[in-house]
């Protein structure tokens, strides 16, 4: 339907805004809403909205999915590069329902790694498969009293068809202003790992929703970017090429990012552009190294190593500049 989420977000936001199907306060939370939404996108690697008025935050966006990717589930991790992540933790240290990572690696009490399972089945036993489910929402997650952080993740399924990898992605519930942004990104970067790791093609993304909705205290802010995709027909697309994963085996990659992402969150280390261009790393992963390392000076408050900016590629730099420009001038 859609060739990117650029032009997926803008109409998605459009008709959820314009046409939705009903008003409602779930949990008090005034919404209007559609139901049985769905959307999907040819090429999954543009997983982006360029829209300046978005203010889309690119390091949250890698932060969350290599947050997702260490199985790790402690607000720490998260909330450093999210101020909000804290509303949805019950006890101020962990999410449930948010973290999906310990889901993907460690499912429910038998700690099933469902990533292992399903390169396992898609590899060697059924690469035809329409089984190759990655399970999130659990339904015990319904039985924990008020709880504030369920899964709006059901699941993941993978297809290999005609040598792609296919992915479709179940959510109960979607924010249509905010949480696509962030979950389109994650999953469909979930999608290009594993089609890495099965060393296949990356085919379509499809994105589906039982309940679509955008909050009216996001309305205003809605108006705006809609306002601006509208605006310009030049705006409807997308004004860059988002960067393709390297055709290997990623994971001792990622193992070394979340390394080095820890020293930087807890101000242990620092990295100039110069320490990251050393590391033995393809540049796609120095670029992420980069932007963490950058987004560093920003959390801690101190003035920017312009090298650690002029050193990234033009798309990121595009995000940094857009979202924090203060820090800029
Ligand atoms: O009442 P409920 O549990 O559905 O509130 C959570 C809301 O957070 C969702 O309805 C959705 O608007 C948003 N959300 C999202 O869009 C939450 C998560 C966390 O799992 C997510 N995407 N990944």
């Amino acid at each position: 339907q859609y060739s990117n989420f650029h032009e997926a977000y803008i109409e998605t936001l459009y008709d959820t805004y314009h046409n939705p199907q009903f008003f409602n306060a779930p949990r008090g939370n005034h919404s209007r809403e559609k139901l049985n939404y769905n959307l999907s996108i040819k090429n999954p690697v543009e997983r982006v909205c360029y829209l300046p008025s978005r203010k889309t935050n690119i390091v949250f966006n890698f932060a969350e999915v290599l947050w997702y990717l260490s199985g790790d589930n402690s607000l720490d991790f998260i909330s450093y590069y999210n101020k909000k992540m804290p509303e949805y933790s019950m006890n101020g240290k962990t999410l449930t329902g948010t973290a999906y990572g310990p889901k993907i690696f460690e499912f429910g009490n038998a700690k099933i790694n469902q990533w292992k399972q399903i390169k396992d089945l898609l590899t060697h036993e059924d690469p035809d498969s329409k089984r190759a489910f990655i399970q999130i929402f659990d339904a015990t997650e319904l039985m924990v009293p008020n709880n504030i952080d369920i899964s709006c993740t059901l699941g993941l399924q993978f297809f290999v068809r005609e040598n792609k990898l296919y992915m479709a992605s179940y959510m109960r519930a979607n924010d249509a202003f905010r949480g696509i942004i962030s979950d389109l990104f994650s999953f469909t970067f979930i999608q290009e790992l594993m089609a890495r790791d099965l060393n296949l093609e990356l085919g379509e993304y499809f994105h589906n929703v039982g309940s679509i909705h955008i909050y009216q205290p996001d309305d205003e802010w809605t108006e705006k970017v809609l306002q601006e995709a509208k605006s310009d027909p030049r705006n409807m697309k997308p004004k860059f090429k988002f960067p393709k994963m390297p055709s290997i085996n990623n994971w001792p990659s990622i193992e070394t990012v979340l390394e080095y992402e820890a020293l930087l969150r807890k101000d242990q280390i620092k990295m100039s552009s110069l320490d990251i261009k050393k590391l033995d790393l393809p540049e796609y992963w120095k670029q992420v190294l980069l932007l963490f390392s950058l987004y560093q000076y920003i959390a801690y408050k101190r003035p920017i190593d312009t090298s650690l900016y002029e050193n990234l590629l033009p798309v990121y730099q595009h995000f940094v500049i857009n979202k924090w420009p203060s820090k800029f001038t």
